[in-house]
């Protein structure tokens, strides 16, 4: 008897698979690189700065593990990544929050490049769920910019440094306020 092959029923195309996985590869190491500049921060004594990129990295993580759920769900494989060439020493906190910046920015690119394929396809489920990010990302690149800012309106002399680290902890309420009054449930 002729042997049958079972192919498992999948609604995400291997390319889109493919793309889903690179970005698996990004998610991961945001979360590995902000976890290396929280342990920095905290040497330095950048205490709030530290506790706000341990956040950002579990958070990084958990946009990680939804992509996986998602992969997986629609018939795909979710790969782990390998997480190489992170940076463990920085020359400044200013250089730290610039990186967070370039960073996210990549980011967005990256999720606009797999939104723009969905569309092309007609990968309306994929496109649907890669909302999240697309919202996700403007709101860290808004918390991302606001922290390079604050460098230049409090200045790094004296006790600015110190000051910098305390205005960190605001800005999670900073991009709330911002998102509460261009985010999509809002009139
Ligand atoms: Fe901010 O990188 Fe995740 O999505």
């Amino acid at each position: 008897m002729k042997k049958q092959t079972y192919t498992p029923a999948r609604s995400i195309t291997p390319e889109i698979e493919a793309m889903l996985n690179k970005q698996i590869v990004m998610e991961g190491k945001s979360s590995a690189a902000y976890l290396s500049m929280a342990s920095w921060c905290d040497t330095q004594g950048y205490e709030i700065s530290a506790e706000f990129l341990y956040k950002h990295s579990e958070e990084e993580r958990h946009h990680m593990l939804k992509l996986f759920r998602y992969v997986n769900a629609a018939g795909g494989h979710a790969l782990q990544p390998e997480v190489t060439g992170i940076k463990h020493e920085f020359k400044s906190l200013r250089e730290v929050f610039e990186l967070v910046l370039f960073h996210e920015i990549e980011v967005t690119k990256s999720i606009n490049t797999i939104v723009d394929q969905c569309l092309q396809i007609k990968d309306f489920a994929t496109f649907n769920f890669l909302q999240w990010y697309v919202n996700e990302q403007r709101e860290e690149e808004t918390l991302a910019r606001r922290a390079v800012e604050i460098f230049d309106i409090i200045g790094e002399e004296g006790v600015g440094l110190w000051m910098i680290d305390q205005e960190v902890g605001k800005l999670e309420a900073y991009a709330a306020r911002v998102s509460g009054k261009i985010g999509p449930d809002r009139g």
